[in-house]
């Protein structure tokens, strides 16, 4: 059963030979079932569908394999030829089988039929769909609404998504967190405060006009490769890009592009950044503040000259709030306490500076690295103060660009998907469904979990996901887990969520997006948003991997169905076998975006629905853009703990998230294992470490529970001081439920104080 992908021997840049032999050479491609390989050339192409790997734009023009490397492995994922029967899960208790790696399940391959918990035998067992949906349906009855919370995992399309947050506000609930609560709900939050905007002001024709980019934790090479290729091109008209990341990540180092066989043949790699500045976990706020400080420096100097200024003043002046209270804190924060905050140099600040200030055009992207801090909002407004400075928000070739995680995350959200009542849109469903939608808000991820452990969350539907690996503070959560009334799981492939049933429990496997959904009145299109507000149609031609399957949308329209009063305006069966008329009512709930929707999505390049920060229309409290005036220099919530470790947790060039597909993390050179942690050859040497040498961390916070990790091996890594890397999900146990971002709640993976014990 544990078998492993062979190791793929890499020591080039990120993209080029090695990404399309790594494809071709995995045992996902081997085990794929046949014309796998060929179906790939429908991904991202209009006509075809949308990959559901990462959310990066799918251009109106594709390239020939409008694919990247870990797309490729996600679709080959999906289309596997191995099957895992209800027989070949019944075969274990679901004891044992909560001992496997998650590698090891996913194996099995694609589930194929409905399967409920068997409590007596501790086994899962083979179902029939009518069974589930009246089984869950009799339990969802005897459940108080409130006590029951709806995840979603961000794959779903928009239709499914749409109908999962109706259906929730139907059964009576706001209790709608999905992955977005670990991953970019700090942008949703943060970003919306300061400019009025919860998702990106950039476009991909920015791209070709910016003569900068200032790139914060995120890691392209594995997390969006496509984005490369735009990378690449920027590069070569001479825009410089400065990145703010504690590892040097290869894909931002340099990068061969697997679409152009010239360079292929050449293989000489672009070098993709100017400056590379290794911040310590959370220094980007003070990192940015050195920038800032440069800029302003910079623009004193101009002004004495009579020169050019570097400030946009105007912009400053029409368009902006909190500048004067900004510099104020500028001016009061010396270098020395900058330098202490951000692990880098007073010199490096100032390069970075001078950057900006010869640049006219500037954008800012990030990742993880700065939504996952307890301080998380903070580093968000600090790239946006360093942004507003040169007006570079709303104007061609500027902007800032989140890059979103889940192929359709954002889109979920913007379909209702939301645990805040004030997002949803309460006064549409009244008017198209007669619906009074429940006041107060919902379970963000943590206080889902919260009441997990409390013991008033009661039952959990998951769309998609697993949820209970992805989340922090397994030794908490996992026991509390298993005592809720109910638990049932949406899903392709089976995994360690599934292995911790409730006292109640159902798998009901689904299509992916690959396939052909075909309902009454024929085969479907489904729709998702990409991180560029984007809307793509979507549509599989596969043949689904068992006859048993069904899709996402139809298995809501059954359970709600089976769930709730029959209610004439509430048709799920018209729902179902049409996704044109839920679509139809999408356009009707939220009609300035997504008006003409089917019409619309397969336009190439889809539809745009628009953003009002890109239009400098503010949405924020004062009406302005907001400059951020920060309370602490570093966004770890803890930076006084003996011995100052933080940890980083983050994912391998071989997983998408709790799905591991092997245990090479070709970009990084490291092969074999996951239960590792990286540390700078400096720090390994003061500590008496040796490469190789088994140790175990351990949380420092303060609140009594023990955190504890053991058997990870020491690998040297190019890192700064007082910083170690392991991998996601295996170090989750580490993460207090209660670090998280300040105002979002979005748990605190990037920068989690800890000590070392060998
Ligand atoms: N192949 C593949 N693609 C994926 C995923 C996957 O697992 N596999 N997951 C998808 C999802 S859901 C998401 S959200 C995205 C995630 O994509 P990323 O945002 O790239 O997420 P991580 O892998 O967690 O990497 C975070 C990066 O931030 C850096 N970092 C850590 N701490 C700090 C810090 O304090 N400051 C700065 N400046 N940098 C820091 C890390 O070194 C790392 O390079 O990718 C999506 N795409
Ligand atoms: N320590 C730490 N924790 C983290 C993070 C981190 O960086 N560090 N990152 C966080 C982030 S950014 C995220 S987004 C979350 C991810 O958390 P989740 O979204 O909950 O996790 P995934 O691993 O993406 O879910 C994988 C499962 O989804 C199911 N699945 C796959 N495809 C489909 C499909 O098409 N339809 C359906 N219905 N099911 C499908 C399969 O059963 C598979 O086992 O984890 C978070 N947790
Ligand atoms: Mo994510």
């Amino acid at each position: 059963m544990a078998e492993t992908v062979d190791p793929i021997e890499y020591e080039g840049p990120a993209g080029g030979w090695g990404s399309l032999k790594g494809i071709a050479r995995t045992e996902i491609a081997q085990k794929a079932g046949p014309g796998a390989l060929e179906t790939l050339k429908e991904q991202n192409k209009p006509a075809g569908y949308m990959c559901s790997s990462c959310a990066w734009v799918k251009p109106a023009e594709p390239h020939p394999f409008e694919f990247c490397e870990n797309g490729a492995k996600a679709t080959l994922w999906d289309l596997t030829s191995a099957r895992c029967r209800p027989e070949d899960v019944s075969a274990y208790t679901v004891s044992e089988l909560a001992d496997w790696p998650d590698h090891d399940l996913e194996m099995l391959g694609r589930l194929t039929e409905p399967m409920r918990y068997d409590a007596a035998s501790d086994r899962y067992v083979r179902t029939s769909w009518d069974e589930a949906f009246a089984g869950i349906a009799a339990e969802l009855q005897k459940l108080d609404p409130k006590s029951v919370t709806f995840y979603a995992s961000g794959k779903a399309g928009l239709e499914a998504s749409y109908l999962y947050a109706l259906f929730a506000r139907m059964y009576g609930h706001n209790n709608l967190p999905d992955s977005s609560n670990m991953c970019h709900e700090t942008t949703s939050v943060g970003l919306k405060k300061v400019v009025g905007s919860p998702v990106g002001t950039c476009q991909l024709e920015d791209f070709d006009h910016c003569d900068a980019i200032f790139y914060l934790g995120q890691n392209p090479g594995t997390n969006s490769p496509r984005i490369l290729h735009p990378l690449q091109q920027a590069v070569k008209r001479g825009c410089k890009i400065v990145v703010f990341n504690p590892l040097k990540e290869k894909g931002l180092v340099e990068f061969v592009n697997p679409q152009n066989p010239l360079q292929m043949t050449v293989g000489k790699p672009t070098q993709m950044s100017h400056l590379y500045l290794q911040v310590r976990p959370g220094g980007d706020i003070a990192a940015l503040m050195g920038v800032c400080k440069r800029v302003l420096e910079r623009d004193e100097a101009a002004k004495a000259a009579g020169e050019q200024r570097i400030l946009d003043c105007a912009f400053i002046e029409q368009h902006t709030h909190g500048f004067d209270a900004f510099l104020a804190k500028l001016g009061a924060t010396s270098w020395d306490e900058l330098e202490q905050a951000s692990g880098l140099t007073r010199a490096e600040m100032i390069e970075a500076g001078d950057v900006y200030a010869s640049a006219n055009t500037v954008i800012g992207i990030y990742g993880m690295g700065l939504t996952q801090h307890v301080h998380g909002s903070q580093s968000i407004g600090l790239l946006v103060n360093l942004l507003l400075l040169g007006g570079n928000i709303g104007r061609k070739g500027a902007g800032c660009s989140p890059i979103r995680g889940h192929s359709n995350v954002q889109g979920q959200r913007t379909v209702g998907i939301t645990e805040k009542t004030k997002l949803a849109p309460v006064e549409k469903y009244r008017e198209l469904f007669g619906l009074e939608t429940p006041e107060e808000d919902g379970h963000t991820t943590v206080e889902f979990l919260q009441a997990v452990i409390e013991g008033t969350n009661k039952g959990y539907i998951g769309l998609g996901g697993n949820l209970a690996r992805a989340v922090p503070d397994h030794g908490r959560v996992h026991p509390a887990w298993r005592q809720m009334e109910l638990t049932v799981h949406i899903a392709t492939k089976l995994n360690r969520t599934h292995c911790m049933p409730g006292k109640s429990s159902w798998i009901l496997p689904c299509l992916v997006r690959a396939e052909e959904d075909i309902q009454k009145t024929g085969s479907q299109w489904v729709s998702i948003e990409d991180s560029f507000s984007h809307i793509y149609g979507s549509k599989g031609k596969r043949k689904p991997a068992s006859g048993h399957l069904m899709s996402e949308t139809a298995i809501i329209c059954e359970l709600a169905k089976a769930t709730l009063p029959a209610n004439p305006r509430w048709t799920w069966d018209a729902w179902r076998a049409d996704y044109g008329v839920i679509r139809d009512l999408i356009a009707r709930t939220f009609p300035d975006e997504f008006h003409d929707m089917s019409a619309r999505m397969n336009q190439p390049g889809g539809f745009y629905r628009g953003n009002p920060a890109h239009e400098r229309i503010w949405k924020t409290e004062s009406g302005k853009a907001e400059f951020t005036d920060p309370t602490v220099l570093n966004a770890c919530g803890v930076t006084d703990n003996p011995g100052g470790m933080h940890l980083v947790t983050l994912r391998s060039n071989d997983q998408f998230n709790t799905t591991i597909y092997g245990y090479s993390d070709r970009l990084r050179g490291l092969e074999g294992s996951r239960m590792i942690v990286m540390m700078a050859p400096s720090e390994m040497e003061r500590l008496g470490l040796v490469e190789d040498q088994q140790i175990a961390l351990a949380t420092q916070y303060a609140d009594g529970v023990n955190r504890r990790v053991e058997g990870l091996a020491v690998k040297p890594y190019d890192l700064p001081e007082r910083t170690v890397v392991g991998y996601f999900p295996e170090l989750n146990a580490l993460v207090p439920l209660e670090y998280h971002d300040e105002l979002s709640k979005t748990p605190a993976s990037k920068g989690i104080p800890v000590g070392l014990e060998y």
